[in-house]
């Protein structure tokens, strides 16, 4: 064992020698921040991460994080108490090296009701640090271990009632690397699943509290990542490049749920199993244990829009749990269809198709095409949306009562509220003014004709015409 007894350290009960003690170490006063052992972690909140270390030798590293209890949305126009490390559900990520001495300052805010303290799973020592950070409002602790393995770890609030501290929020990652740091890659995301509890029904507007009955029931009425429905998704989605090798550190708070944690789209070149040292290769889905993490690395292929999920999938599409990866790049038409080919098939018993209109026709499946490789992932694969998420098309009165608007959605996007079918959305469409005139007119063509809606074609002058008109951003009924 090597101990750094810089810094006026005082032990107490460390077995000097003995290898794999464990090594809970009490601070005498005002050990100073300048000491050259000394550093102060630099931390990053979600989906940041901190950068690589690449420190050569073992360190002091300060970590300062003060509980807050604040009202923050959960999703569109409902809002929740959240209890956090930092003001950010999850908390702040941490990031030391093996053999580094962790100093932690855990401050709880004055203004905060409940008394807090912090377990940290990266922590070899009675409660994680929870029995030595109990801080009441307005006090601080300071808890010192040392890293003695290196992993992704969780760290979360272990004060009673345990499950409702880390229901409201309270969780985060600390990543402990190997002295030789992790393989370099060229992004890192920080992604923490959560299951949430409220007193109201999914998406009921208003300040929700928490309903402890259904936290022991384990019925959650969201499953999120990052603490929020949208986080990652919309303008907050996480951006890489073709070609970009890309690294997400993923955490699950719970308190109840395990996570079967996937990329739609992708395949994981390696996983860290658990976040510990086994590395798994090829995987589709990966399993996060509720207080544990992974670590997923995969390279952006193809370019396009990929939606991470808990795959047990009614959590994803029903309770928040997606987020998006936006990758930019040249078609890879080697890898993956640049275009979709839609024909009409009547059934292999049909006598033929030729009694369908042909050049409509054409028209329809030009416009199916570029729905199928541009609307789909959002409006979904027949235009019904996804409830709560993304409007529907088929069937959408909003659509229909005004063309020129709706080309006006395609050209400059949308944001604000929107009533389709009687359900309010509030969230954001990008510009797809990236289409030609002949595409976006073969496409709203197609959405307007499809489905049962009864519009009339689009053409690709009206769609000329708005675009030199300038290009709009409809923000609707706000
Ligand atoms: C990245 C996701 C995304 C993509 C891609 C996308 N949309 Fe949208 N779209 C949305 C969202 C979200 C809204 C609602 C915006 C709001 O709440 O203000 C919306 C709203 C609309 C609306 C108005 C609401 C309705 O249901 O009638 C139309 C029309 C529309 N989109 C058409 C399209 C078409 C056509 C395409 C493809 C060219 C497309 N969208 C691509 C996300 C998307
Ligand atoms: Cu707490």
């Amino acid at each position: 064992m090597r101990v750094h007894i810089a810094l006026g350290i005082l032990f107490s009960g460390v077995v000097a020698g003995a290898s794999t003690a464990p090594i809970w170490l009490a601070r005498s006063e005002g050990a100073p921040i300048s000491d050259p052992k000394t550093v102060q972690a630099e931390l990053a909140f979600a989906p940041s991460v901190p950068p690589p270390i690449h420190r050569k030798s073992e360190k002091r590293v300060v970590v300062d994080i003060e509980v807050k209890e604040l009202v923050a949305p959960i999703a569109g126009d409902t809002t929740y108490t959240f209890w956090t490390f930092g003001g950010h559900v999850p908390g702040p990520f941490i990031r030391v090296r093996l053999g580094d001495t962790v100093e932690l300052h855990l401050k709880n805010a004055p203004e905060n009701r409940m008394p807090h303290n912090i377990d940290l799973h990266a922590v070899t020592g009675p409660g994680g640090g929870a029995p030595r950070t109990f801080t009441a409002p307005g006090h601080q602790t300071e808890l010192v271990f040392k890293a003695l393995r290196a992993g992704l770890f969780v760290y979360h609030c272990a004060a009673a009632p345990v499950g409702m501290h880390i229901a409201n929020g309270m969780y985060g990652l600390i990543l402990v690397e190997p002295p030789e740091g992790l393989p370099p890659v060229d992004r890192e995301f920080y992604v923490m699943q959560g299951d949430f509890y409220t007193t109201g029904d999914y998406h009921a507007k208003g300040l929700q509290s928490f309903d402890m009955q259904k936290a022991i029931d384990e019925r959650p009425t969201y499953v999120l990542f990052n603490g929020a429905e949208g986080s990652l998704t919309g303008k907050n989605a996480l951006h890489a490049n073709v070609g970009d090798k890309i690294r997400i550190f993923v955490g699950n708070g719970g308190p109840n749920l395990v996570s079967s944690f996937h990329l739609i789209g992708e395949i994981f070149d390696r996983v860290y199993r658990e976040g510990g040292t086994p590395v798994d290769t090829n995987v589709q889905t990966t399993l996060v244990p509720s207080g544990g993490a992974a670590i997923v690395e995969f390279t952006a292929r193809v370019p396009g829009s990929y939606a991470m999920v808990d795959h047990s999938i009614f959590r994803a599409f029903n309770k928040g749990a997606v987020g998006t990866l936006v990758v930019d790049g040249p078609p890879q038409p080697d890898l993956y269809s640049a275009e979709t080919h839609v024909s009409p098939f009547a059934g292999d018993d049909a006598p033929s198709t030729a009694t369908v209109a042909a050049r409509d026709d054409d028209r329809l499946a030009a416009g199916a095409r570029v729905f199928a490789t541009t609307c789909a992932v959002c409006h979904q694969a027949s235009g019904q949306g996804v409830p709560h998420v993304f409007p529907p098309l088929a069937g959408s009165d909003f659509l229909m009562a005004d063309k020129d608007r709706a080309i006006g959605i395609v050209l400059g996007g949308l944001h604000g509220h929107v009533t389709v079918k009687g359900q309010t959305f509030d969230s954001v469409m990008p510009s797809q003014a990236h289409l030609t005139d002949d595409e976006i007119a073969d496409v709203l063509t197609y959405v307007r004709g499809s489905w049962g809606n009864p519009g009339d074609p689009v053409s690709s002058d009206e769609v000329a015409k708005k675009r030199a008109a300038g290009t709009p951003v409809v923000t609707a009924e706000r």
